[in-house]
């Protein structure tokens, strides 16, 4: 196929633009993030960024263009303790922020908590109690460290997969804090998704047209996800009816207030670590038997 518009060789079929060649691409996709911060009011120029990264393809474009654009940003990696997953995409996470001269911090959980993810005898699902304690450190590491705003790579496949599984599961709760900016309240950070409107397939390729290198293993718990047979519903649906995704995130949005709840305005102060909580002690604490707050400002 053409590019729709110099009729050179097209690279990709793009969700929004049609058939494009290298250099339109380009330009659509960072004219699309550009868009996406200015839109959404994501980033302000007085912000001091953190982009949470993981050695996978979202983290390592969206670090790569704020840089390559300007932007004065820091990188924090968590490595999980997932066996040779989180040994490999540590390496990526570091490679990356080495070649591009982006600063870096890296936590390892094993040393901060004693175990790793995967490692704990619960109930509760993996990707669950990993991802509760992901949120908290990018946060706790942000407030403690004065950063203004907490970026992350989110693609608009993974906001429409989330909104989908939480409206069939009824988790409305869960959907009046999701959006592609979230503002800073109580001691939560403003939180931000640049790549909020780009598909998966978009970020894949614009790593692979500008040498980004990532990790493209998937975790190992990831097999079990939801997240993925969901996904795969979605992609069904974009494919006989173009332009799903985006007007179903963006009639979301329109809509969110719908889920706001008057019980979710009774925040409280952790007991052990001082942040919101919607109970005495907040999730993180209460699962990890925390018994004093941890402070990264040493990190
Ligand atoms: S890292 Fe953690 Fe993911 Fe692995 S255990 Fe699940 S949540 S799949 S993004
Ligand atoms: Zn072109
Ligand atoms: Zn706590």
């Amino acid at each position: 196929m053409r590019c729709k518009l110099c009729s050179n060789k097209s690279v990709i079929n793009t969700h929004s633009r049609g058939y494009l060649c290298k250099d339109h691409f380009i330009e659509y996709f960072e004219s699309k993030i550009d868009s996406t911060i200015k839109r959404y009011k994501i980033l302000k120029p007085e912000d001091k960024i953190l982009v949470m990264i993981s050695g996978g393809k979202d983290s390592s474009v969206i670090s790569y263009y704020l840089k390559k654009k300007g932007y004065e940003i820091s990188c924090l990696y968590i490595n999980l303790g997932i066996e040779d997953y989180s040994d490999k995409s540590e390496f990526y996470a570091r490679e990356h922020c080495k070649k591009y001269g982006i600063p870096l911090y890296v936590i390892n959980l094993k040393e901060l908590l004693g175990t790793g993810i995967g490692k704990i005898k619960t109930k509760r699902a993996v990707c669950s109690y990993c991802g509760l304690t992901k949120r908290y450190i990018f946060n706790k590491f942000a407030k403690d460290n004065n950063f203004s705003v907490v970026i992350t790579g989110h693609n608009l496949d993974d906001e429409v997969s989330f909104i989908f599984s939480n409206l069939i599961n009824w988790n409305l709760r869960y959907l009046a804090r999701q959006g592609p900016s979230l503002p800073s309240e109580h001691d939560f950070v403003r939180k931000g998704k640049p790549l909020y409107e780009l598909t998966e397939k978009e970020i894949v390729v614009y790593a692979m047209l500008n040498g980004i290198a990532y990790l493209s293993d998937e975790c190992p718990y990831a097999t079990n996800a939801t997240s993925l047979f969901y996904k795969s519903i979605i992609n069904q649906i974009e494919a006989n009816s173009k332009g799903f995704k985006i007007s179903f995130i963006r009639n979301f949005l329109r809509n969110k207030k719908i889920f706001f709840n008057s019980e979710d305005a009774s925040i409280k102060k952790c007991m052990v670590c001082g942040m919101p909580s919607s109970s005495e002690i907040c999730s993180f604490c209460k699962f990890w038997n925390l018994k004093k707050e941890i402070f990264f400002n040493s990190v």
